[in-house]
């Protein structure tokens, strides 16, 4: 009788690690107006007019802010979307993305 029936099985299969979550970053400028900015955080990522004055006061204050943090792909569209938001009003404004440690 081979050992098959009284050994455990040992797992061979490898854990599936948890995908990594991104964060969605705004930056600052010079040229759009911190109203716009407060709109733009409010429509796309569904924040209160307190959340995204203060994001919107941090990122003008210290250059850059963490707004949240998403799946990649949902961070990518969010920041795409808000960055264009931002194009389609011709300022300058800029949302980018780069993955948590
Ligand atoms: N610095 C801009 C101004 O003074 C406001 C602003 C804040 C722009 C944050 C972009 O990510 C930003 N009008």
């Amino acid at each position: 009788m081979s050992d098959t029936s009284t050994r455990p099985r040992t797992r061979t299969k490898p854990k599936t690690e948890r995908p990594k979550l991104h964060k969605v970053i705004l930056v600052n400028d010079d040229y759009t107006p911190r109203e716009f900015v407060v709109r733009v955080l409010k429509a796309e990522f569904r924040m209160s007019e307190d959340q995204a004055y203060r994001v919107m006061i941090t990122a003008h204050r210290r250059g850059t802010c963490v707004v949240a943090v998403y799946p990649r792909d949902v961070a990518e569209t969010k920041a795409t979307r808000a960055t264009d938001a931002g194009r389609r009003a011709g300022f300058p404004l800029l949302f980018t993305t780069e993955p948590e440690e």
